[in-house]
């Protein structure tokens, strides 16, 4: 059963960025160089969709490694977490992922999905309540990195499970993902705790291959949010003068991905002129890969313990079930 989420008043369209804000972030990016935008403007429709298509393709790793994890250790990950558990997964998307949770768990209370695409909200509830019609589903569009209240389940909940799959906070820098984790903590309270899908450190090049896929659907991926500039912000730039490029950053652990001026050029947007010499960049996303001590530390600063991590055989990426100290 989808219910709206009573008592929930941010339950309907703290969602989407408006293109004030939008613009407000464009031109903070690109102020001046190093030039970077948020990786979370990667994510309209069509960002959404190409997205979805990255995930089947063979290059890119973590989303079949993660459900082999599920798949394999899924009744582990049940026991771990235990039954009456309220269930709210951190950027639903389009809940292919759900599944092989909510099939193990022990009478969830209810599925909470949270995502910030209205379109896709819609679309993966009504298809986990076709799935599981005695399950309450209370999906919440908002931006799951900003607080948010919970909705409450007409069953009352053991506890609160965050389910956090898919590597994204490895899209948040260092300081962020503590932040935001600390936030975790306390929004599932005692008793409460999270699954979570991180990826782990590896051969560069298995990382490049992943970012940068010889199908080019993770360049379109990248270039979209140009189109989206110009849509969203009438922005007056030549997509083909850009190129997506993945780098590895040593310093810091993580995959980039970048927006290469191929030429000298001016992009305008919103009344401002932006100079970009040839080979210049925009960041447009981060992608941490962690290792299992390193991960720990950060998780024990933030308030969780480790209390349990299943890997792949060739220990490509990780599900981890974290409690709250
Ligand atoms: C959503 N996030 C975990 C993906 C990642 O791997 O960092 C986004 C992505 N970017 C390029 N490919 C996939």
């Amino acid at each position: 059963m989808v219910s709206d989420s009573r008592g929930s008043p941010a339950s309907l369209d703290q969602a989407r960025p408006d293109s004030d804000e939008l613009l407000a972030d464009v031109l903070r990016g690109l102020s001046e160089p190093p030039y970077a935008l948020s990786p979370k403007y990667l994510y309209d429709q069509r960002g959404s969709e190409l997205f979805d298509r990255i995930c089947d393709l063979e290059a890119y790793y973590p989303t079949r490694t993660e459900l082999s994890i599920l798949e394999e250790s899924g009744g582990e990950i049940a026991s771990a977490v235990g039954g009456e558990a309220l269930v709210v997964e951190l950027g639903s998307g389009s809940s292919n992922k759900t599944r092989a949770l909510l099939d193990r768990l022990p009478q969830p209370a209810a599925y909470v999905p949270v995502d910030i695409s209205r379109e896709h909200l819609e679309a993966a509830a009504a298809r986990i309540d076709g799935i599981y019609p005695e399950l309450e589903v209370l999906p919440v569009a908002a931006d799951y990195t900003r607080p948010f209240p919970l909705p409450r389940p007409t069953c009352p909940a053991e506890r609160t499970l965050l389910y956090f799959p898919g590597s994204t906070l490895g899209n948040f820098d260092l300081p962020d993902a503590e932040d935001f984790l600390a936030r975790q903590a306390e929004q599932a309270g005692s008793g409460g705790g999270m699954v979570l899908g991180l990826d782990l450190q590896k051969d560069v090049d298995v990382l490049l291959r992943a970012y940068d896929d010889p199908e080019g659907i993770t360049a379109a991926f990248n270039r979209n949010l140009l189109q989206r500039l110009r849509k969203e912000l009438g922005a007056d730039l030549d997509i083909e003068a850009f190129a997506h490029r993945a780098r590895f950053n040593e310093e810091l652990g993580c995959v980039e991905m970048h927006l290469e001026s191929l030429t000298d050029q001016e992009v305008r947007i919103g009344g401002h002129a932006i100079p970009f010499q040839t080979g210049q960049t925009i960041r447009t996303e981060r992608s941490y890969k962690y290792t299992l001590d390193g991960f720990r530390t950060l998780a024990e600063r933030a308030g969780f313990r480790v209390a349990q991590v299943w890997t792949d055989p060739a220990a490509y990426f990780s599900v981890q079930y974290l409690e709250v100290v």
